[in-house]
């Protein structure tokens, strides 16, 4: 499973299609947990498109891993010039057209990786992207070869009544000794990452719908017994899918039954394989005593996902794994904007400003992150080691914005155009980036070589912009100028000139209102909101018939992937906060203005100064808390301070005690200065009665519990005591219930009296079996408030030895450990380094058995240059252990990176 061998670059310059093509395969499994046999049928053929190139030999070289050698045949006669080897098979002097049959074995049993086929609470499950496929049988294990597949699987009817694989079920028997099997069959053609199968006790819940052009079509949500009663959200959510790809892109459910299954042991989200989605249990499980809002709002996102990628990325596919983000980026951007539309805002503007706002706040902390660090690269990456180290933010969210951008341009009118032509030339297709270009380039009569770079360049554009007002000529003149001030070296050398900006702009008048805008190149004036195309390096656009100086709202709904830096008072800020038009710009008005304050106090904090808050913050809090007009979601959204990472990444030096101070007493101050209106605002947003998952009570149990957050932060929290104890009681759902603790957790941090113990035991007994809650309670504790007499490491190191603890469960190990190393950034970079030293120990015990999920940790340190002096030597420490000792290429790759 360790692989020590010398690294291999690979290099999006080196792109050559496969010497062969495999047209058909057939694929039979014995399916034994220590040792399934498969026999795999293909019909090879030379590639006539690289005839020419150097590939073409007369062997064949086939990848594999951790696979048995049994035996070969070409054309019904056994074979003997193979040669098995660590990456795979060579078969010498093949002919140019032939049927090869290769058997081999495989281990599911043991195999930690959760990689290829593997065993999970006795069942078996693949994962094959982005090689997984190679571990299962030999195969030209890239995306450009694409087959049609059909699978018989056989096992023990007892131990696995169901066998599932892509596509439609063709038949179905009972076997001798007590086994039977079924046989699968997909009739689109599809690259190896994409196939799938399960085996096991599993129950479905079952819907048939018409689709759109009237055919019936099957859906199931496949789960463990027990779990049956926490289907229906992901059955509604995949229906819902269905329906808004039809809508909004005419696109339709292309088999006659539709998949989802959903497995405890998964090391990311979920998988899109083709007909046979395969989901971690987290995005699929729920039900209103379980699961909370966001685990609500975040299973419908990930069916939709997956469900999209049915067209982006199935039928239409990579041509190699560079082009990750033409899949990924669109469709994210697709689940974006159908959960936008599932939040009641299809049409409506600040309903869908709280979608855009969550995805921005994910964006700013996380991908301008990356790009800040040594694993900047750029949308489509020109070089890996591992290609699962760069399922990244810069693929999957800066994708998503560079889609998002098409759209911006064109329009959605435009964009649908695109998406029509990119599906009218390439169905059924492994393609690249340029090709969606190019698609949305012609359907739009748009000459877009220079948005080329959005997919070449690294780093996040910083855009400054200054104003000036020429009150003689009623002209307002505003000046943008972009470079990538804020980037990582990584990141500068991928630099190759300016970008195309849509830069959104509105001008706001003294009264609050929108200006009506005329640029001097138009003939008359439209609109409030004009998206400038910027596209120099420094660039000037010039408004006329401007009565007064207006205030610019800048980058409106976040229309770009970019810094904006505008010199922006305090008054300014509140009085945007008060009056932009535009929902996202509001709530970035209030991010900035607290933005500043904390950053300011995090440096008085560095120096031991003493701390006071602003009251104009205050005031502008108080505004919003009570406005009225404005929805409780999006109040909770700006109410809501920046993240201590995301403040500390704003800092020239980051020092997380100093921004984990900071940020604590302005929570405090708020919490006290407001308590009043917060106690009032708690009773009013109550949401009495039965459960309901909708966007209207979620909205409101989001400020209720915001403002329980706030009350549990006074130094006097009995009033916060009091609520939390009576809402845990009484709660009848999740979110309610987490909310509660979370708070006792705080309020006792503050007060080291012990007012959560009661809840904390009494949530453990209550879901003690409920996998997925009890997550929940690792994580919470994990991230709990903690202090220099109360660190949280040693509760941490205490709760690995809870029996209910296991490393080896991708979603357990996630709730404490990263929960801990990631959302607990005071206590994580403690002084003494005590919680780099415990990273490194958990980063080498998961790369003993799962490197992916070792390597996601590993990246945790990866911005370690940025940090104060005094936590950069023992980060430097703990990154050279792991690189020392770490055993797997995952993490090589991203330590040495870091090193280097
Ligand atoms: N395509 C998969 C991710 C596969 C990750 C491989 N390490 C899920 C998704 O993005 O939909
Ligand atoms: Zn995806």
């Amino acid at each position: 499973m360790s692989d020590t061998a010398t690294p291999n670059v690979i290099r999006r310059a080196d792109y050559a299609p496969p010497a062969f093509l495999i047209d058909t395969v057939d694929l039979e499994f014995d399916l034994v947990p220590d040792r399934t046999i498969v026999k795999n049928t293909m019909r090879v053929r030379r590639n006539p498109a690289a005839a020419h190139t150097t590939a073409s030999t007369a062997d064949l070289e086939l990848m594999g891993e951790q696979l048995e050698f049994v035996s070969a045949a070409i054309d019904g006669k056994p074979y003997a010039r193979v040669r098995a080897h660590e990456h795979g098979l060579t078969l010498e002097n093949v002919p140019d057209a032939f049927e090869l049959v290769l058997t081999g074995a495989c281990a599911p049993a043991d195999n930690t990786t959760l990689s290829g086929l593997y065993v999970s609470s006795g069942n078996f499950f693949t994962q094959c992207e982005a090689e997984g496929f190679r571990r299962i049988t030999w195969f030209l294990d890239r995306p450009d070869v694409m087959a049609t597949y059909t699978v018989t699987l056989r096992a023990d009817k007892i131990a696995y009544p169901v066998l599932l694989s892509n596509g439609n079920l063709i038949a179905e028997g009972t076997l001798p000794d007590g086994r039977h099997y079924a046989k699968w069959e997909d009739p689109f053609r599809k690259p190896s990452y994409l196939f799938a199968l399960v085996a096991g006790k599993l129950v479905a819940l079952e819907e048939r719908i018409e689709s759109g052009s009237g055919k019936e079509k099957l859906l199931q949500v496949w789960v463990e017994p027990q779990d049956l009663d926490k289907t229906h959200h992901a059955m509604d959510s995949l229906i819902h899918s269905i329906r808004w790809d039809e809508k909004r892109f005419g696109l339709e459910l292309d088999l006659d039954r539709f998949m989802i299954v959903a497995v405890s042991d998964f090391n990311m989200g979920a998988m899109e394989n083709k007909g046979l989605n395969i989901f971690n249990t987290k995005y699929v499980l729920a039900n209103p005593e379980t699961a909370t809002d966001t685990d609500f709002a975040n299973i419908e996102a990930v069916v939709g996902h997956e469900y999209f990628h049915n067209w982006t990325g199935n039928r239409v596919t990579c041509r190699d794994w560079f082009q990750l983000s033409l899949k990924e980026g669109l469709t994210v951007f697709r689940d974006q904007e159908f959960s936008a539309a599932m939040s009641g805002g299809d049409e409506n503007d600040a309903a869908r400003a709280t979608k855009r706002i969550e995805d921005v706040r994910v964006l700013r902390q996380v991908q301008f992150a990356e790009d800040a660090g040594p694993m900047a690269h750029p949308v489509r990456p020109e070089s890996y080691v591992e290609i699962n180290n760069f399922y990244t933010m810069t693929v999957y969210e800066k994708g998503s914005e560079v889609v998002r951008m098409y759209q911006t341009l064109f329009g959605r009118d435009g964009f649908r155009k695109g998406m029509d032509l990119y599906f009218q030339r390439h169905d059924g297709q492994a393609v690249a980036c340029d090709d969606f270009r190019a698609a949305m380039a012609d359907a739009n009569g748009r000459d877009l070589a220079q948005y080329e770079r959005w997919y070449s360049q690294a780093g996040t554009p910083r855009v400054t912009v200054t104003t000036h007002y020429d009150e003689a000529h009623r002209r307002y003149s505003v000046t943008l100028a972009q470079d990538y001030a804020n980037s990582s070296p990584a990141a500068r050398e991928t630099q190759k000139g300016p970008l195309l900006i849509p830069f959104a702009i509105g001008l706001i008048g003294p009264d609050g209102a929108d200006l009506p805008l005329r640029l001097e190149d138009e003939s008359a004036v439209s609109g409030t909101t004009r998206v400038l195309e910027f596209t120099e390096a420094q660039q000037t656009f010039t408004f006329v018939d401007v009565p007064v100086k207006p205030l610019p709202s800048l980058l409106r709904n976040f229309s770009a992937p970019v810094i904006v830096e505008y010199d922006y008072s305090s008054t300014e800020l509140a009085f945007l906060l008060a009056h932009d038009s535009d929902p996202f710009n509001r709530w970035e008005a209030g991010q900035r203005l607290a933005t500043r304050e904390l950053l300011a106090l995090a440096a008085r904090a560095a120096r031991s100064e003493p701390l006071e808050v602003d009251d104009a913050l205050v005031d502008a809090f108080r505004r919003v808390l009570n406005d009225e007009t404005l929805s409780p979601s999006f109040r909770e959204l700006a109410l809501m301070l920046p993240s201590e990472t995301y403040l500390a990444e704003q800092m020239a030096e980051s020092n997380p005690a100093a921004v984990h101070a900071a940020r604590l007493f302005v929570r405090k101050r708020l919490g006290a200065a407001l308590k009043t209106d917060w106690l009032a605002s708690y009773d009013k947003h109550l949401t009495p009665g039965a459960y309901e998952p909708t966007p209207e009570a979620a909205s409101r149990r989001a400020l209720k519990n915001l403002a329980l957050s706030y009350l549990a932060e006074l130094d006097e929290p009995a009033d916060a005591v009091r609520l939390a104890t009576a809402q845990y009681d009484a709660a009848n759902n999740m979110t309610d219930r987490a909310a509660a603790l979370q708070a006792l957790l705080n309020a006792a941090a503050g007060t080291g009296r012990d007012v959560a113990r009661h809840a904390l035991e009494d949530f453990y007994a209550r879901f003690e079996r409920e996998p997925l809650v009890i997550d929940k309670w690792f994580a919470l504790q994990a991230a709990q408030r903690g202090s220099a007499q109360h660190p949280v490491l040693e509760t941490v190191r205490a709760l690995m030895k809870h029996p209910a603890f296991n490393l080896k469960n991708p979603n357990r190990a996630r709730s404490l450990i990263f929960s801990f190393c990631a959302a607990n950034p005071a206590q994580f970079h403690a002084a003494d380094g005590s919680g780099y030293a415990f990273w490194a120990e958990q980063v080498l015990a998961l790369d003993a058995f799962n490197p992916q999920v070792a390597a996601r940790l590993a990246r945790n340190l990866e911005l370690w240059r940025r940090f104060t002096p005094a936590l950069r030597e023992p980060m430097r420490a703990a990154l050279e252990k792991v690189a020392a000792e770490a055993k797997s290429r995952d993490v090589r790759e991203i330590v040495e990176k870091a090193l280097a």
